[in-house]
């Protein structure tokens, strides 16, 4: 008896599970419209340009999944969302995915019931401070102010990090990188420390991004990805498929000058399969044929969608270190499109 209702719950929580599954893609469709959670601006990752357009690198990767849906790389929601607001944004179904700088760790994935379909930027954390207080360690911060955004991994590894190495700081908790940035501008704090590549891309706004330095110390993991909701997995797989798409093409040699020409077909079978010219995996996940191709043609390979937003040409200025593809020395490596 105790089994067979113990097999009834299963069976309706198994029914839940496929119904909201499904749900996301079908709710994608029907709307017209991905709603992409980011964040509230960071040039390079995401931030609305002077005509009001959302640019960068975690905005190319909302792009590239509305392009892959929807056929329409501009069918998108963009909803700016804080580090403390981001997780209910998502869990409440506000948001369809978030691609937002956010660190993949244990308690997001099994406690927050999350999914992380990859990293798109390998990070970790770091420390700005201005040149003029002639700090070279961040082992030197004894008493120091931080600034600090609050709902983030970086508050943990900070308070981890002063602990082991018996030194003391006074937060100066913020909600926003523009209010970290003003803060730390106006002496608020004597150091901001976030992600690497966030505070690259906050001092490339300065007036004068020279009068500071990032200390050399790296005191975290960051593996920054996008994230859907636990159980939505056929959802989980269209997000993480797109983003494999990306990093295949630039491994393969597509780019947006030879996508066109490649997409009609090549003498290399996995090109195609990806491309939609052979075979059925766009059917497999729901989409067209040509799925990875008008994710491709959003903003170009994962290396174009690089250099364009963050890249050592643009002011952030950030090589491609660990986001290098696997064949270069780095970590970027998409599975098998078969
Ligand atoms: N990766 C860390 C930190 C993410 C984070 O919030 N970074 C800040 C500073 S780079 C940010 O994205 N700010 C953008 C905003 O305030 O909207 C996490 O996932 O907790």
């Amino acid at each position: 008896m105790k089994k067979s209702v113990f097999f009834g719950a299963m069976t309706v929580a198994g029914l839940a599970a496929g119904a909201a599954a499904a749900a996301t893609l079908d709710d994608v469709k029907s709307r017209g419209k991905l709603n992409c959670g980011v964040s509230t601006g960071l040039t390079g990752f995401s931030a609305p340009d002077a005509n009001g357009e959302w640019q960068g690198f975690d905005v190319a990767v909302c792009r590239a999944v509305a392009a892959a849906v929807l056929g329409d790389a501009s069918a998108v929601e963009f909803v700016p969302t804080t580090g403390k607001t981001r997780f209910t944004a998502l869990a409440s179904g506000e948001i369809d995915m978030l691609a937002r700088n956010t660190t993949w760790t244990f308690s997001r994935d099994v406690d927050l019931k999350f999914d992380f379909v990859g990293v798109n930027y390998y990070d970790g954390q770091g420390f700005m401070v201005p040149k003029e207080l002639g700090v070279t360690s961040a082992k030197e911060l004894d008493g120091a102010t931080v600034c600090i955004q609050t709902g983030t991994t970086t508050e943990l590894n900070l308070a981890d990090f002063f602990r082991v190495n018996n030194i003391s700081y006074e937060p100066v908790p913020i909600e926003t990188n523009a209010e970290a940035q003003q803060q730390y501008l106006a002496g608020s704090c004597d150091v901001y420390t976030t992600d690497a590549s966030g505070l690259a891309a906050t001092r490339a706004t300065f007036d004068a991004p020279d009068a500071h330095v990032l200390l050399p110390e790296i005191i975290s993991k960051e593996p920054l990805g996008p994230l859907v909701r636990h159980g939505d997995n056929g959802w989980g797989d269209v997000v993480r498929w797109t983003m494999n798409a990306l990093v295949a093409a630039e491994e393969l040699g597509i780019t947006s000058a030879n996508l066109a020409e490649m997409a009609a077909g090549t003498n290399n079978p996995e090109i195609n399969r990806l491309l939609g010219s052979e075979g059925t995996l766009g059917e497999m996940l729901g989409l067209d044929a040509d799925f990875g191709a008008k994710a491709i043609a959003a903003g170009g390979n994962y290396g174009e969608v690089f250099a364009k937003n963050i890249g050592e040409d643009t002011p952030i200025g950030l090589a491609r270190g660990l986001n290098a593809l696997w064949t270069e020395g780095g970590l970027q490596y998409a599975p098998p499109f078969r």
